[in-house]
Protein backbone atom coordinates (compact mmCIF):
# COMPACT_ATOMS: atom_id res chain seq x y z
CA UNK A 1 0.00 0.00 0.00
CA UNK A 2 1.21 3.44 -0.85
CA UNK A 3 1.80 5.55 2.08
CA UNK A 4 0.03 8.62 2.97
CA UNK A 5 -2.01 8.28 -0.65
CA UNK A 6 -5.38 7.83 0.80
CA UNK A 7 -7.68 11.07 1.46
CA UNK A 8 -10.12 9.71 4.34
CA UNK A 9 -9.71 6.66 6.61
CA UNK A 10 -12.90 4.95 7.51
CA UNK A 11 -13.68 1.71 10.42
CA UNK A 12 -16.43 0.37 10.73
CA UNK A 13 -17.40 -1.82 7.66
CA UNK A 14 -21.23 -2.79 8.70
CA UNK A 15 -23.99 -1.14 6.28
CA UNK A 16 -23.63 2.33 6.64
CA UNK A 17 -19.51 2.17 6.63
CA UNK A 18 -19.02 0.36 3.60
CA UNK A 19 -22.02 2.18 1.58
CA UNK A 20 -20.46 5.51 2.68
CA UNK A 21 -16.90 4.29 1.77
CA UNK A 22 -18.96 3.16 -1.43
CA UNK A 23 -20.20 6.63 -2.21
CA UNK A 24 -16.90 8.45 -1.47
CA UNK A 25 -15.12 6.49 -3.67
CA UNK A 26 -18.04 6.99 -6.45
CA UNK A 27 -16.97 11.04 -6.01
CA UNK A 28 -13.34 10.89 -6.68
CA UNK A 29 -12.01 10.25 -2.85
CA UNK A 30 -9.16 7.67 -2.28
CA UNK A 31 -10.62 5.95 1.15
CA UNK A 32 -8.46 3.32 3.44
CA UNK A 33 -10.83 0.92 5.46
CA UNK A 34 -10.14 -1.48 8.63
CA UNK A 35 -12.62 -3.19 10.42
CA UNK A 36 -12.48 -4.64 14.22
CA UNK A 37 -13.04 -8.08 12.62
CA UNK A 38 -10.27 -7.92 10.06
CA UNK A 39 -11.48 -10.52 7.19
CA UNK A 40 -14.64 -7.82 6.86
CA UNK A 41 -11.91 -5.76 5.11
CA UNK A 42 -10.44 -8.29 2.49
CA UNK A 43 -14.21 -9.70 2.18
CA UNK A 44 -15.28 -6.65 0.99
CA UNK A 45 -12.42 -4.79 -1.17
CA UNK A 46 -13.03 -8.34 -2.97
CA UNK A 47 -16.45 -8.02 -3.24
CA UNK A 48 -18.74 -4.44 -2.90
CA UNK A 49 -15.07 -2.49 -3.28
CA UNK A 50 -14.14 -4.95 -6.10
CA UNK A 51 -12.79 -2.43 -8.96
CA UNK A 52 -12.88 0.61 -6.98
CA UNK A 53 -9.64 2.42 -5.60
CA UNK A 54 -10.45 1.71 -1.78
CA UNK A 55 -7.66 0.73 -0.11
CA UNK A 56 -7.90 -2.27 2.57
CA UNK A 57 -5.61 -1.95 5.96
CA UNK A 58 -5.09 -4.86 8.49
CA UNK A 59 -4.27 -3.00 11.72
CA UNK A 60 -4.61 0.88 12.40
CA UNK A 61 -1.33 1.56 11.96
CA UNK A 62 -1.50 0.72 8.55
CA UNK A 63 -4.75 2.59 7.96
CA UNK A 64 -2.95 5.90 9.54
CA UNK A 65 0.04 5.44 7.44
CA UNK A 66 -2.07 5.09 5.00
CA UNK A 67 -3.47 8.79 4.55
CA UNK A 68 -2.33 12.22 3.39
CA UNK A 69 -1.85 14.73 6.27
CA UNK A 70 -3.89 16.29 7.74
CA UNK A 71 -5.27 12.66 8.43
CA UNK A 72 -8.81 12.29 8.65
CA UNK A 73 -10.34 9.53 9.96
CA UNK A 74 -13.86 8.47 10.26
CA UNK A 75 -15.46 6.09 12.70
CA UNK A 76 -18.72 4.25 11.93
CA UNK A 77 -19.15 1.92 14.25
CA UNK A 78 -21.16 0.88 17.33
CA UNK A 79 -22.19 4.52 19.17
CA UNK A 80 -21.18 4.06 23.20
CA UNK A 81 -18.14 3.27 24.66
CA UNK A 82 -16.93 1.43 21.14
CA UNK A 83 -16.45 5.22 19.91
CA UNK A 84 -14.27 5.87 23.14
CA UNK A 85 -12.10 2.63 22.70
CA UNK A 86 -11.53 3.16 19.02
CA UNK A 87 -10.30 7.22 19.66
CA UNK A 88 -7.66 5.72 22.10
CA UNK A 89 -6.49 3.03 19.75
CA UNK A 90 -6.11 5.80 17.09
CA UNK A 91 -4.57 8.23 18.96
CA UNK A 92 -1.02 7.21 19.28
CA UNK A 93 -1.16 7.10 15.80
CA UNK A 94 -1.83 10.30 15.08
CA UNK A 95 -0.41 14.01 15.12
CA UNK A 96 -1.68 17.40 16.07
CA UNK A 97 -3.86 18.94 13.55
CA UNK A 98 -5.25 15.60 12.53
CA UNK A 99 -9.36 14.68 12.46
CA UNK A 100 -11.47 12.06 14.04
CA UNK A 101 -14.90 12.02 12.60
CA UNK A 102 -17.75 9.96 14.88
CA UNK A 103 -20.45 9.13 12.43
CA UNK A 104 -22.41 7.15 14.28
CA UNK A 105 -25.31 7.55 16.22
CA UNK A 106 -23.50 9.12 19.65
CA UNK A 107 -25.29 10.70 22.33
CA UNK A 108 -24.76 14.37 22.36
CA UNK A 109 -23.10 14.81 25.62
CA UNK A 110 -20.47 12.24 24.54
CA UNK A 111 -19.35 14.59 21.46
CA UNK A 112 -19.35 17.46 24.04
CA UNK A 113 -17.13 15.17 26.02
CA UNK A 114 -15.03 14.19 23.47
CA UNK A 115 -15.07 16.93 21.11
CA UNK A 116 -13.28 19.17 24.13
CA UNK A 117 -10.64 16.32 25.02
CA UNK A 118 -9.26 15.76 21.99
CA UNK A 119 -8.71 19.52 21.85
CA UNK A 120 -6.52 19.48 24.54
CA UNK A 121 -5.05 16.23 22.79
CA UNK A 122 -4.70 19.30 19.31
CA UNK A 123 -6.45 16.89 17.89
CA UNK A 124 -9.96 18.10 15.81
CA UNK A 125 -13.22 16.32 16.82
CA UNK A 126 -16.26 15.99 14.41
CA UNK A 127 -19.73 14.32 15.53
CA UNK A 128 -21.97 13.85 12.51
CA UNK A 129 -25.13 12.64 12.01
CA UNK A 130 -25.78 10.48 9.34
CA UNK A 131 -28.78 9.57 7.93
CA UNK A 132 -30.42 7.94 4.71
CA UNK A 133 -29.93 4.65 5.82
CA UNK A 134 -28.22 1.97 3.84
CA UNK A 135 -29.40 3.53 0.39
CA UNK A 136 -28.74 7.36 1.72
CA UNK A 137 -25.23 6.04 2.92
CA UNK A 138 -24.94 4.96 -0.72
CA UNK A 139 -26.37 7.14 -2.92
CA UNK A 140 -26.12 10.58 -0.78
CA UNK A 141 -27.33 10.93 3.02
CA UNK A 142 -28.15 13.90 4.73
CA UNK A 143 -25.03 14.64 6.89
CA UNK A 144 -25.12 16.90 10.45
CA UNK A 145 -21.73 17.68 11.80
CA UNK A 146 -20.91 19.56 14.79
CA UNK A 147 -17.83 19.57 16.93
CA UNK A 148 -14.36 21.12 16.67
CA UNK A 149 -15.03 24.48 14.20
CA UNK A 150 -11.62 24.11 13.07
CA UNK A 151 -12.21 20.65 11.79
CA UNK A 152 -14.86 21.40 9.02
CA UNK A 153 -12.83 23.13 6.46
CA UNK A 154 -10.74 19.77 6.32
CA UNK A 155 -14.15 17.75 5.57
CA UNK A 156 -16.71 20.50 4.07
CA UNK A 157 -15.71 19.27 0.37
CA UNK A 158 -15.63 15.61 0.57
CA UNK A 159 -19.34 15.64 3.08
CA UNK A 160 -20.79 17.92 0.62
CA UNK A 161 -20.24 15.96 -2.15
CA UNK A 162 -21.21 12.73 -0.93
CA UNK A 163 -24.36 14.53 0.57
CA UNK A 164 -27.73 14.33 -0.56
CA UNK A 165 -28.45 17.23 -3.14
CA UNK A 166 -32.05 19.37 -2.97
CA UNK A 167 -33.55 20.31 -6.17
CA UNK A 168 -31.44 23.33 -6.94
CA UNK A 169 -28.34 21.49 -6.38
CA UNK A 170 -27.71 22.73 -2.65
CA UNK A 171 -26.29 19.53 -0.66
CA UNK A 172 -28.23 18.07 2.47
CA UNK A 173 -24.83 19.33 4.77
CA UNK A 174 -23.81 22.27 6.15
CA UNK A 175 -22.12 23.00 9.37
CA UNK A 176 -24.42 22.65 12.37
CA UNK A 177 -22.65 24.18 15.14
CA UNK A 178 -20.07 23.70 18.17
CA UNK A 179 -19.54 20.23 20.35
CA UNK A 180 -22.19 18.14 20.21
CA UNK A 181 -25.16 20.30 18.00
CA UNK A 182 -24.85 17.88 15.26
CA UNK A 183 -25.35 14.65 17.06
CA UNK A 184 -28.08 16.55 18.60
CA UNK A 185 -29.83 17.42 15.37
CA UNK A 186 -29.09 14.26 14.02
CA UNK A 187 -31.29 12.82 17.32
CA UNK A 188 -34.00 15.52 17.17
CA UNK A 189 -34.06 13.96 13.67
CA UNK A 190 -34.65 10.51 14.83
CA UNK A 191 -36.99 11.47 17.35
CA UNK A 192 -39.23 13.11 14.83
CA UNK A 193 -38.45 10.30 12.80
CA UNK A 194 -40.20 8.13 15.45
CA UNK A 195 -43.44 10.39 15.14
CA UNK A 196 -43.52 10.46 11.52
CA UNK A 197 -43.66 6.79 11.74
CA UNK A 198 -46.12 6.48 14.45
CA UNK A 199 -48.51 8.73 13.03
CA UNK A 200 -48.28 6.61 9.74
CA UNK A 201 -49.15 3.53 11.82
CA UNK A 202 -52.26 5.09 13.42
CA UNK A 203 -53.43 6.25 9.94
CA UNK A 204 -52.80 2.62 9.12
CA UNK A 205 -54.84 1.16 12.06
CA UNK A 206 -57.43 3.50 11.74
CA UNK A 207 -58.10 3.13 8.03
CA UNK A 208 -58.76 -0.67 8.78
CA UNK A 209 -60.90 -0.38 11.83
CA UNK A 210 -63.24 2.20 9.97
CA UNK A 211 -63.42 0.70 6.40
CA UNK A 212 -61.60 -2.52 6.31
CA UNK A 213 -59.34 -2.04 3.60
CA UNK A 214 -57.08 -4.32 2.35
CA UNK A 215 -53.25 -4.40 1.72
CA UNK A 216 -54.10 -3.64 -1.31
CA UNK A 217 -56.17 -0.51 -1.26
CA UNK A 218 -53.93 0.77 1.69
CA UNK A 219 -51.29 0.65 -1.38
CA UNK A 220 -53.63 2.75 -3.17
CA UNK A 221 -54.36 5.48 -0.37
CA UNK A 222 -51.03 5.76 0.47
CA UNK A 223 -49.70 5.93 -3.32
CA UNK A 224 -52.23 8.64 -3.38
CA UNK A 225 -51.11 10.84 -0.56
CA UNK A 226 -47.94 10.59 -1.58
CA UNK A 227 -48.57 12.80 -4.52
CA UNK A 228 -50.02 15.77 -2.36
CA UNK A 229 -49.20 17.70 0.68
CA UNK A 230 -47.88 14.30 2.80
CA UNK A 231 -45.44 13.50 0.10
CA UNK A 232 -42.37 12.07 1.85
CA UNK A 233 -39.98 9.08 1.83
CA UNK A 234 -42.02 7.43 4.74
CA UNK A 235 -44.94 7.48 3.41
CA UNK A 236 -43.88 6.52 -0.27
CA UNK A 237 -42.32 3.54 1.65
CA UNK A 238 -45.07 3.24 3.51
CA UNK A 239 -47.07 2.52 -0.09
CA UNK A 240 -44.44 -0.37 -1.34
CA UNK A 241 -44.59 -2.52 2.12
CA UNK A 242 -48.39 -2.42 1.23
CA UNK A 243 -48.01 -3.88 -1.96
CA UNK A 244 -45.25 -6.63 -0.60
CA UNK A 245 -46.53 -10.18 -0.98
CA UNK A 246 -44.60 -13.16 1.08
CA UNK A 247 -43.62 -16.24 -0.83
CA UNK A 248 -47.54 -17.77 0.01
CA UNK A 249 -49.04 -14.65 -2.01
CA UNK A 250 -50.15 -13.15 1.54
CA UNK A 251 -49.17 -8.97 2.35
CA UNK A 252 -45.89 -8.85 3.95
CA UNK A 253 -47.36 -6.68 6.44
CA UNK A 254 -49.81 -9.20 7.85
CA UNK A 255 -46.69 -11.53 8.63
CA UNK A 256 -44.71 -9.33 10.46
CA UNK A 257 -45.50 -9.24 14.25
CA UNK A 258 -46.27 -6.05 16.23
CA UNK A 259 -43.90 -6.08 18.36
CA UNK A 260 -41.16 -3.07 17.61
CA UNK A 261 -37.67 -2.82 18.37
CA UNK A 262 -35.99 0.66 19.35
CA UNK A 263 -31.91 2.01 19.65
CA UNK A 264 -32.32 4.78 22.04
CA UNK A 265 -32.11 8.27 19.84
CA UNK A 266 -36.30 8.61 20.82
CA UNK A 267 -35.79 7.62 24.23
CA UNK A 268 -32.76 10.27 24.07
CA UNK A 269 -34.64 12.77 22.83
CA UNK A 270 -38.04 12.78 25.41
CA UNK A 271 -35.54 12.40 28.27
CA UNK A 272 -33.57 15.29 26.67
CA UNK A 273 -37.51 17.58 26.53
CA UNK A 274 -38.21 16.44 30.23
CA UNK A 275 -35.14 17.88 31.39
CA UNK A 276 -35.37 20.98 29.57
CA UNK A 277 -39.12 21.39 30.67
CA UNK A 278 -40.12 21.14 26.43
CA UNK A 279 -43.50 19.64 25.89
CA UNK A 280 -42.19 17.23 23.29
CA UNK A 281 -44.94 15.36 23.74
CA UNK A 282 -45.81 13.77 20.47
CA UNK A 283 -42.33 11.68 20.76
CA UNK A 284 -42.49 10.65 23.82
CA UNK A 285 -45.77 9.16 23.42
CA UNK A 286 -44.22 7.44 19.93
CA UNK A 287 -41.95 5.82 22.57
CA UNK A 288 -43.94 4.41 24.98
CA UNK A 289 -45.91 3.36 21.54
CA UNK A 290 -43.19 1.13 20.99
CA UNK A 291 -43.07 -0.11 24.71
CA UNK A 292 -46.52 -1.08 24.76
CA UNK A 293 -46.11 -2.51 21.52
CA UNK A 294 -43.03 -4.65 23.05
CA UNK A 295 -45.42 -6.04 26.07
CA UNK A 296 -46.58 -8.38 23.26
CA UNK A 297 -47.44 -11.19 25.62
CA UNK A 298 -49.07 -9.23 28.21
CA UNK A 299 -51.40 -7.59 25.59
CA UNK A 300 -52.86 -10.85 23.92
CA UNK A 301 -53.47 -12.16 27.44
CA UNK A 302 -55.65 -8.61 28.47
CA UNK A 303 -57.15 -8.86 25.13
CA UNK A 304 -58.74 -11.64 26.46
CA UNK A 305 -60.08 -10.47 29.83
CA UNK A 306 -60.75 -6.38 28.76
CA UNK A 307 -63.02 -5.43 26.04
CA UNK A 308 -63.57 -2.96 23.64
CA UNK A 309 -66.98 -1.05 21.92
CA UNK A 310 -68.89 -2.45 19.08
CA UNK A 311 -68.57 -0.50 16.42
CA UNK A 312 -70.20 -0.16 12.79
CA UNK A 313 -68.19 1.14 9.22
CA UNK A 314 -67.69 4.59 8.41
CA UNK A 315 -70.24 6.04 6.38
CA UNK A 316 -68.39 7.84 3.88
CA UNK A 317 -65.07 6.46 2.25
CA UNK A 318 -63.79 9.76 0.84
CA UNK A 319 -64.52 11.45 3.87
CA UNK A 320 -62.90 9.02 6.42
CA UNK A 321 -59.70 8.89 4.58
CA UNK A 322 -59.39 12.45 3.76
CA UNK A 323 -59.95 12.99 7.99
CA UNK A 324 -57.08 10.21 8.31
CA UNK A 325 -54.80 12.35 6.01
CA UNK A 326 -55.57 15.92 7.34
CA UNK A 327 -54.92 14.43 11.21
CA UNK A 328 -52.23 12.83 9.84
CA UNK A 329 -50.23 15.77 8.34
CA UNK A 330 -52.01 18.31 11.36
CA UNK A 331 -50.44 16.23 14.23
CA UNK A 332 -47.17 15.89 12.18
CA UNK A 333 -47.04 19.84 12.02
CA UNK A 334 -47.15 20.00 15.69
CA UNK A 335 -44.50 17.69 15.95
CA UNK A 336 -42.01 19.10 14.04
CA UNK A 337 -42.84 22.55 15.62
CA UNK A 338 -42.34 20.23 19.29
CA UNK A 339 -38.88 19.42 17.68
CA UNK A 340 -38.38 22.94 17.00
CA UNK A 341 -39.58 24.13 20.15
CA UNK A 342 -36.77 21.56 21.76
CA UNK A 343 -33.99 22.53 19.62
CA UNK A 344 -34.54 26.15 20.55
CA UNK A 345 -34.13 25.20 24.21
CA UNK A 346 -31.36 23.53 23.55
CA UNK A 347 -29.57 26.01 21.43
CA UNK A 348 -30.05 28.58 24.44
CA UNK A 349 -28.95 26.03 27.13
CA UNK A 350 -25.49 24.44 25.32
CA UNK A 351 -24.78 27.68 23.88
CA UNK A 352 -25.32 27.04 20.00
CA UNK A 353 -26.12 29.11 17.37
CA UNK A 354 -28.71 26.28 15.18
CA UNK A 355 -29.85 27.52 12.12
CA UNK A 356 -33.50 26.62 11.50
CA UNK A 357 -33.88 26.79 8.15
CA UNK A 358 -30.38 25.49 7.30
CA UNK A 359 -31.74 22.37 9.68
CA UNK A 360 -34.81 21.94 7.89
CA UNK A 361 -33.05 21.62 4.03
CA UNK A 362 -30.48 19.27 5.54
CA UNK A 363 -33.56 17.56 6.70
CA UNK A 364 -35.15 17.84 2.84
CA UNK A 365 -33.08 15.30 1.04
CA UNK A 366 -31.29 12.18 1.77
CA UNK A 367 -32.43 11.32 5.22
CA UNK A 368 -35.45 9.33 6.38
CA UNK A 369 -37.55 12.49 7.17
CA UNK A 370 -37.35 13.95 3.87
CA UNK A 371 -40.25 15.39 2.43
CA UNK A 372 -41.99 18.37 0.86
CA UNK A 373 -43.07 19.54 4.24
CA UNK A 374 -39.76 20.57 5.30
CA UNK A 375 -39.78 22.78 2.06
CA UNK A 376 -42.48 24.64 4.39
CA UNK A 377 -40.63 24.78 7.86
CA UNK A 378 -37.40 26.55 5.63
CA UNK A 379 -39.72 28.60 3.57
CA UNK A 380 -41.59 29.71 7.42
CA UNK A 381 -37.70 30.29 8.74
CA UNK A 382 -36.46 32.47 5.91
CA UNK A 383 -39.46 34.43 6.63
CA UNK A 384 -38.93 34.87 10.10
CA UNK A 385 -35.47 33.53 10.96
CA UNK A 386 -36.90 34.73 14.99
CA UNK A 387 -40.07 33.26 14.60
CA UNK A 388 -40.76 32.15 17.96
CA UNK A 389 -42.98 28.92 17.43
CA UNK A 390 -43.43 26.92 13.73
CA UNK A 391 -47.40 27.00 14.48
CA UNK A 392 -47.45 30.56 14.56
CA UNK A 393 -46.42 31.11 10.65
CA UNK A 394 -48.85 31.37 8.44
CA UNK A 395 -48.98 28.59 6.55
CA UNK A 396 -49.11 26.42 9.38
CA UNK A 397 -51.71 28.23 11.20
CA UNK A 398 -54.09 28.71 8.10
CA UNK A 399 -53.32 24.84 7.43
CA UNK A 400 -54.23 23.75 11.33
CA UNK A 401 -57.35 26.43 11.33
CA UNK A 402 -58.74 25.07 8.55
CA UNK A 403 -58.23 21.02 9.01
CA UNK A 404 -59.01 21.04 12.47
CA UNK A 405 -62.24 19.81 12.02
CA UNK A 406 -61.18 16.74 10.02
CA UNK A 407 -58.40 16.41 12.55
CA UNK A 408 -61.14 15.86 15.34
CA UNK A 409 -63.65 13.97 13.46
CA UNK A 410 -60.80 11.20 12.63
CA UNK A 411 -59.97 11.09 17.08
CA UNK A 412 -63.43 10.77 17.83
CA UNK A 413 -63.77 8.35 15.43
CA UNK A 414 -60.71 6.43 16.46
CA UNK A 415 -62.46 6.54 20.14
CA UNK A 416 -65.49 5.22 19.06
CA UNK A 417 -63.94 2.49 17.24
CA UNK A 418 -61.12 1.89 20.08
CA UNK A 419 -58.53 2.45 18.16
CA UNK A 420 -55.60 3.91 20.15
CA UNK A 421 -54.05 6.79 18.72
CA UNK A 422 -51.74 8.34 20.93
CA UNK A 423 -50.06 10.43 18.83
CA UNK A 424 -52.83 11.99 16.65
CA UNK A 425 -54.16 12.30 20.09
CA UNK A 426 -51.47 14.00 21.70
CA UNK A 427 -51.08 16.27 18.99
CA UNK A 428 -54.78 17.80 19.27
CA UNK A 429 -54.10 18.27 22.84
CA UNK A 430 -51.04 19.86 22.58
CA UNK A 431 -52.46 22.30 19.90
CA UNK A 432 -55.77 22.99 22.63
CA UNK A 433 -53.51 23.77 24.62
CA UNK A 434 -50.92 25.78 22.70
CA UNK A 435 -53.85 28.03 21.85
CA UNK A 436 -55.44 28.22 25.37
CA UNK A 437 -55.49 31.78 26.80
CA UNK A 438 -56.16 30.28 29.71
CA UNK A 439 -55.34 26.58 31.44
CA UNK A 440 -56.79 25.44 34.50
CA UNK A 441 -53.02 25.53 35.93
CA UNK A 442 -54.87 28.41 38.31
CA UNK A 443 -56.57 25.09 40.10
CA UNK A 444 -53.12 23.04 40.25
CA UNK A 445 -51.11 26.23 42.01
CA UNK A 446 -53.71 26.64 44.25
CA UNK A 447 -53.40 22.44 45.19
CA UNK A 448 -49.72 22.94 45.13
CA UNK A 449 -50.13 25.72 47.50
CA UNK A 450 -52.63 24.05 49.91
CA UNK A 451 -50.57 20.61 50.82
CA UNK A 452 -47.01 21.99 50.45
CA UNK A 453 -47.17 25.56 50.75
CA UNK A 454 -45.45 26.01 47.00
CA UNK A 455 -47.15 29.85 46.34
CA UNK A 456 -48.98 31.21 43.68
CA UNK A 457 -49.07 34.59 41.38
CA UNK A 458 -52.35 36.31 40.91
CA UNK A 459 -54.24 37.21 38.10
CA UNK A 460 -54.58 40.68 39.53
CA UNK A 461 -50.82 41.35 40.71
CA UNK A 462 -47.80 41.89 38.43
CA UNK A 463 -45.96 38.56 37.46
CA UNK A 464 -43.38 37.29 39.80
CA UNK A 465 -44.71 38.45 42.65
CA UNK A 466 -45.76 35.25 45.06
CA UNK A 467 -48.65 34.85 47.77
CA UNK A 468 -49.91 31.50 49.95
CA UNK A 469 -52.85 31.37 51.43
CA UNK A 470 -53.60 30.00 54.84
CA UNK A 471 -56.00 27.18 53.37
CA UNK A 472 -56.96 25.82 56.34
CA UNK A 473 -56.38 27.76 58.92
CA UNK A 474 -53.86 25.57 60.59
CA UNK A 475 -51.31 26.37 58.45
CA UNK A 476 -47.82 28.20 59.55
CA UNK A 477 -46.65 32.13 58.25
CA UNK A 478 -43.84 30.11 56.63
CA UNK A 479 -43.93 29.02 52.92
CA UNK A 480 -41.50 26.75 50.37
CA UNK A 481 -39.01 28.66 47.89
CA UNK A 482 -40.94 29.84 44.59
CA UNK A 483 -38.02 28.63 42.52
CA UNK A 484 -38.79 25.73 39.08
CA UNK A 485 -36.77 23.05 38.21
P1 LIG B 1 -23.60 -1.26 13.64
O1 LIG B 1 -24.22 -0.22 14.49
O2 LIG B 1 -24.21 -2.62 13.62
O3 LIG B 1 -22.05 -1.40 14.08
C1 LIG B 1 -21.24 -2.36 13.47
C2 LIG B 1 -19.81 -1.92 13.39
O4 LIG B 1 -19.31 -1.61 14.69
C3 LIG B 1 -18.94 -3.05 12.85
O5 LIG B 1 -17.92 -2.50 12.06
C4 LIG B 1 -18.39 -3.66 14.12
O6 LIG B 1 -17.17 -4.36 13.94
C5 LIG B 1 -18.14 -2.43 14.92
N1 LIG B 1 -17.92 -2.69 16.34
C6 LIG B 1 -18.75 -3.18 17.28
BR1 LIG B 1 -20.48 -3.69 16.98
N2 LIG B 1 -18.19 -3.28 18.49
C7 LIG B 1 -16.93 -2.85 18.30
C8 LIG B 1 -15.82 -2.72 19.17
N3 LIG B 1 -15.92 -2.99 20.47
N4 LIG B 1 -14.66 -2.25 18.65
C9 LIG B 1 -14.57 -1.94 17.35
N5 LIG B 1 -15.57 -2.04 16.46
C10 LIG B 1 -16.74 -2.49 16.94
O7 LIG B 1 -23.42 -0.78 12.11
P2 LIG B 1 -24.26 0.25 11.22
O8 LIG B 1 -25.71 -0.10 11.21
O9 LIG B 1 -23.51 0.35 9.95
O10 LIG B 1 -24.12 1.62 12.01
C11 LIG B 1 -22.90 2.27 12.27
C12 LIG B 1 -23.20 3.52 13.08
O11 LIG B 1 -24.06 4.36 12.30
C13 LIG B 1 -23.96 3.25 14.38
O12 LIG B 1 -23.59 4.20 15.33
C14 LIG B 1 -25.40 3.45 13.99
O13 LIG B 1 -26.22 3.81 15.08
C15 LIG B 1 -25.28 4.60 12.99
N6 LIG B 1 -26.36 4.67 11.99
C16 LIG B 1 -26.93 3.55 11.46
C17 LIG B 1 -27.93 3.67 10.50
C18 LIG B 1 -28.59 2.47 9.89
O14 LIG B 1 -29.56 2.67 9.16
N7 LIG B 1 -28.10 1.26 10.11
C19 LIG B 1 -28.31 4.94 10.08
C20 LIG B 1 -27.67 6.06 10.61
C21 LIG B 1 -26.69 5.91 11.56
P3 LIG B 1 -17.22 -5.96 13.72
O15 LIG B 1 -17.48 -6.17 12.26
O16 LIG B 1 -15.88 -6.39 14.12
O17 LIG B 1 -18.32 -6.52 14.59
Amino acid sequence: MQKESCDIGLIGLAVMGQNLVLNMNDHGYRVAVFNRTVSKVDDFIQNEAAGTQVVGAHSIEELVAALKRPRRVMLMVKAGETVDQMIEHLLPHLEKGDIIIDGGNSHFPDTNRRTKDLAEKGILFIGTGVSGGEEGARFGPSIMPGGNPAAWPHVKEIFQSIAAKVEDGSPCCDWVGENGAGHYVKMIHNGIEYGDMQLICEAYDLLRAGLGLSADELHEVFAEWNKGELDSYLIEITSEIFAKRDEDGAPMVDKILDAAGQKGTGKWTGVNSLELGVPVTLIGEAVYARCLSAMKDERVAASKILTGPKHSAAQDRAEFIEDVRRALYCSKMISYAQGYMLMREAAKDQGWKLNFGGIALMWRGGCIIRSRFLGKIKEAFDKNPQLTNLLLDDFFSRTLNEYQASWRRAIIKAIEYGVPTPAFSTALSFFDGYRAERLPANLLQAQRDFFGAHTYERVDKPRGEFFHTNWTGRGGRVSSGTYNV
